[in-house]
């Protein structure tokens, strides 16, 4: 399979009619696709008309999927606007838009760079939910939560824009060394959130996580295999 190709046989199956799930559940699950391939370079047949950039917060580009975007997208063209649009650039959490410069030729109308939270690494601190504690239960690290703001505002923001396709990459989890399966459930918990409580008709149509690797798109297939042991954990608590 080519990178950037959906591979369809290793799709997540969803819940069919008369299985446990709500209608709700079902629908928002069916707005959602994981494939393996560069975010700037995914197949046409996807659709994608806007792409998440994980970015830092100065928008000065650099490596991993900034680096890719901006050598993609024209790094002076991308650089010139997000200088003058965002002069400061996007805290971490908050989310900006740009246009897609050469990146147009290839369907993409919007650029959204959001800039993740750095995972602190701190492990063993004896304070449950302190920065880094991974064992903390999900959504109760601060990095949890501007992660979590990461998905929410760059979904508001491509609502605003109209955008019908929105390829996220998996934000934090490179240089920034947020744990892969954690930034993988906060990902698929508030997507499936979003389209919860905002049905079809409503844009974005659909979400695509795109992944970097195998690996990493079996993160994500675990993740929205096994959700029902984790998406409700808190209540249950
Ligand atoms: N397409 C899709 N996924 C990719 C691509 C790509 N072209 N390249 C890397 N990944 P990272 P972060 C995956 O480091 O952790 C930059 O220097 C990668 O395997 O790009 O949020 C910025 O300027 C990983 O799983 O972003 C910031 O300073 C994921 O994308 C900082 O890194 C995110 O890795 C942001 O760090």
């Amino acid at each position: 399979m080519s990178r950037g190709a959906r591979d369809a046989s290793q799709d997540v199956p969803l819940p069919v009619a008369g299985s446990p799930g709500t209608n709700a559940t079902d629908a928002a699950l069916s707005r959602i696709d994981v494939v393996v391939g560069d975010i700037t370079d995914l197949s046409a047949e996807l659709d994608v008309d806007t792409i998440v950039n994980a970015a830092n917060a100065q928008l000065v580009g650099g490596a991993g999927v900034d680096g890719a975007i901006h050598a993609a997208a024209g790094a002076d063209d991308l650089l010139a606007h997000n200088r003058q649009h965002h002069p400061d650039g996007c805290p971490t959490g908050l989310a900006k838009a740009s246009p897609a410069f050469a990146l147009e030729a290839r369907g993409i109308k919007h650029i959204l760079h959001t800039a993740g939270p750095v995972w602190s690494g701190q492990r063993d601190t004896g304070v449950p939910g302190a920065p880094g504690d991974d064992t903390a239960k999900l959504g109760y690290t601060l990095e949890d939560t501007l992660l979590a703001a990461c998905y929410t505002n760059c979904l508001k923001l491509a609502q605003q824009l109209g955008s019908g396709v929105v390829a996220f990459p998996a934000i934090s989890t490179g240089v920034y060394g947020f744990p892969k399966p954690r930034a993988a459930r906060i990902a698929i918990g508030h997507v499936l959130g979003h389209f919860q409580q905002r049905p079809a008709p409503e844009l974005p149509r659909r979400v695509v996580f795109a992944c970097f690797s195998d690996a990493d798109a079996d993160v994500y297939r675990e993740a929205l295999a096994s959700r029902g042991q984790w998406m409700f954990g808190r209540s249950r608590a």
